[in-house]
């Protein structure tokens, strides 16, 4: 290989690289975004984080991000504007650094989900886990009695039930046709650190 060549593919790699890496900060990385806390998608990099698109395949698949709310009073999460060939009734969850119930949304424009500013002006920065699921895929938690139990009352605004532990899995009850997409938008959230801390 001759020096320029050599040189000329270093540029490439090298602007591959960086034109790549905020990009792909936004999207569901790799096959699919896990559904708990343990699998949940990094959301690292620097900086605001505004968006997140990603699919919701068939059968029940829910998407769960690992984000820094870096201020809670601003902090808002919404499934419009939509993509292309959206996911028609989607619902977001929002859960703590430790897997409980914080809130959430079914319904707000139309079918489409909103937490609006404010929701959670009450909670602390840090470490916070967003799923998007489709309606009624909804997520579960033990009660005291070892009982799994649905961790959220209410809909279309969800509010966390007394008495539950985190989030240990889903109801697999949602959307079972062909792969749909969603975009979310953000607000009060800012990327992780390649750790997954929180630099707020
Ligand atoms: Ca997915
Ligand atoms: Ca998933
Ligand atoms: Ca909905």
């Amino acid at each position: 290989m001759s020096r320029k060549l050599a040189v000329a593919i270093g540029v490439f790699v090298t602007v591959m690289t960086l034109s790549a890496a905020p990009a792909m900060a936004d999207v569901e990385a790799g096959f699919d975004a896990g559904s708990l806390p343990g699998t949940a998608q990094y959301m690292t990099g620097s900086g605001t984080l505004n968006n997140i698109t990603g699919s919701l395949l068939a059968n029940n698949d829910v998407d769960m991000y690992r984000i820094c709310i870096s201020n809670p009073g601003n902090f808002s999460a919404s499934t419009l504007p939509t993509p292309a060939n959206f996911v028609v009734d989607p619902q977001l969850f929002l859960f703590n650094a430790s897997g409980y119930a914080v809130t959430g949304n079914d319904d707000f424009f139309g079918l489409q989900s909103n937490i609006p500013v404010g929701t959670i002006a009450a909670w602390p920065k840090g470490v916070y886990y967003l799923a998007v699921s489709s309606f009624n895929n909804d997520p579960l938690a033990f009660r005291p009695d070892g009982t799994l139990q649905g961790m959220f009352d209410g809909g279309p605004v969800y509010t966390p039930t007394p008495n539950r532990g985190p989030v240990q899995q889903w109801t697999d009850n949602g959307f079972a046709g062909a792969t749909k997409k969603y975009r979310l938008t953000l607000s009060g959230v800012k990327r992780l650190s390649g750790t997954g801390a929180c630099p707020v």
